[in-house]
């Protein structure tokens, strides 16, 4: 489609889905009217900038379902992700919404060179996390082979890889890699396998990565991107020309804005990505701040396709950490540590990459008292830390329990996070 034809496009469904929101979903109502905007006032994307943002908080604050514009009885489906407290935000689709992404996840299966003849392995987390079930339904659109391993078991997963003939992987790189190393362990080697396209991604990764994964895997690499507001994975998808992930413009705007000032910024400018849903029914977002820093790139590219690219994700403007695909918040550690209550409030978190896996060892400052006591008692306390953060955040650290007035202090922000991996 020509640039034009794309900005009618968004243009006719931005006009909707501003109705739907106005009409349907209180919070909305509300922040129109604050700023005296009628529906009728939006007639195209060139109005976009008038339209409030939506942050995450708003999320929270309307948890779980105030912020869906259908009624409950038409949602087919919800999934969730980590906030920075102990609630997950929620999403929701009706049968159209879980319809669309179906479409779009099978373009972007077919974007990597993809075709019904494949057998897709889905080792994504199936579940409340998009990841598994938005791959499993857009392969399944393309009329692939699909094998809805979900993650980890990683021996099988080598096993099955071999014995079914999979010739797609889609989890995110860091297990790639994980998989990769392990298959040498066992002996098998996949560069001679019949795996031929890996689609990676829900955490960021580099092009060295790529590379690595390439050679130890012998397949293409591609890079995929999406988040659980705006409506899984699939909102961007690399192309054969590996050179930015296409936009897919005809469900939804991109913007990217100054994160100070939130102003706009043209294309080629570094800044915060945002999205306007075009399509979506039960859970439509306005300008959704994504918090993650990257690029927009509006010249041509080789493939033909007339999408906007974004570069990959450049890191992000909060302090949400992706360990093995999870998003963690510094803030849902710290209440777990207040909430067990023996340490003091003096951690750190270190993030490092042993191997293909992240690792992630809290330091926590334990008291005067508590370090002079029996070794005893510390490892309980270290055991019912590990055991309390595995529970919340569903990831395992390791616990290191310092002495006392070890950990530095701040004079500013405090340091919290100790990223040590290359990615
Ligand atoms: O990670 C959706 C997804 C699943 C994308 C499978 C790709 C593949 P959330 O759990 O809501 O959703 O996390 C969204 O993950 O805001 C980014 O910070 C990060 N992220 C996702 N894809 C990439 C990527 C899924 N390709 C958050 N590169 C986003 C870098 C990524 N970061």
């Amino acid at each position: 489609m020509s640039r034009e034809g794309i900005r009618e496009l968004q243009s006719k469904r931005l006009q909707e889905t501003v109705r739907r929101v106005y009409e349907n979903v209180p919070f909305y109502q509300k922040a129109f009217q604050e700023i005296g905007l009628e529906p009728g006032d939006i007639k195209s994307v060139d109005d976009l900038s008038k339209l409030p943002f939506t942050v995450k908080q708003d999320l929270r604050d309307n948890y779980p379902f105030d912020l869906f514009a259908v009624p409950k009885s038409e949602l087919v489906r919800v999934h969730a992700s980590s906030g920075t407290t102990g609630k997950p935000i929620v999403v929701g689709y009706t049968q159209n919404d879980i319809n669309n992404w179906a479409d779009l996840m099978a373009r972007c299966f077919a974007m990597a060179g993809a075709t019904k003849d494949d057998t897709v392995q889905i080792a994504y987390g199936y579940g409340l996390f998009t990841g598994g079930l938005g791959c499993h339904y857009g392969a399944e659109r393309l009329g692939a082979t699909v094998v809805p391993i979900s993650g980890g078991n990683t021996k099988r997963q080598l096993m099955l890889m071999q014995d079914f003939g999979t010739t797609v992987l889609a989890c995110t790189p860091s297990y790639a890699l994980y998989l990769a190393e392990e298959a040498v362990h066992m002996g098998i080697d996949l560069p001679a396998s019949q795996l031929r396209i890996g689609v990676f991604g829900a955490e960021p990764w580099s092009d060295n990565m790529r590379k690595e994964l390439e050679n130890k895997m012998g397949i293409d690499a591609y890079n995929i991107y999406g988040l659980s507001e705006v409506i899984g994975p699939g909102v961007s998808m690399e192309c054969q020309c590996k050179n930015g992930m296409h936009i897919n413009e005809d469900y939804f705007i991109a913007e990217v804005v100054d994160p100070e000032t939130l102003e706009p910024l043209p294309y080629g400018q570094k800044g915060e990505l945002v999205f306007t849903s075009l399509l979506k029914e039960a859970f439509p977002v306005i300008r959704y701040r994504t918090r993650d820093i990257s690029v927009l790139i509006e010249e041509k590219c080789d493939c033909g396709r007339t999408f906007v690219r974004m570069e990959r994700v450049a890191g992000r403007t909060d302090d949400m950490l992706i360990i093995r695909g999870v998003n963690v918040f510094p803030s849902q550690i710290e209440s777990v540590l207040l909430a067990i209550g023996e340490t003091e409030p003096h951690y750190q978190l270190v993030v490092d990459r042993k191997g293909a896996m992240d690792d992630l060892e809290i330091w926590v400052e334990v008291s005067d008292k508590m370090f002079s006591d029996e070794i005893r008692r510390l490892e309980e306390l270290e055991r019912k830390l590990r055991n309390e953060i595995q529970s919340v955040l569903g990831i395992s650290a390791k616990i290191k329990l310092v002495e006392p007035r070890t950990i530095p202090r701040s004079e500013g922000k405090a340091k919290r996070i100790v990223d040590k991996r290359e990615l």
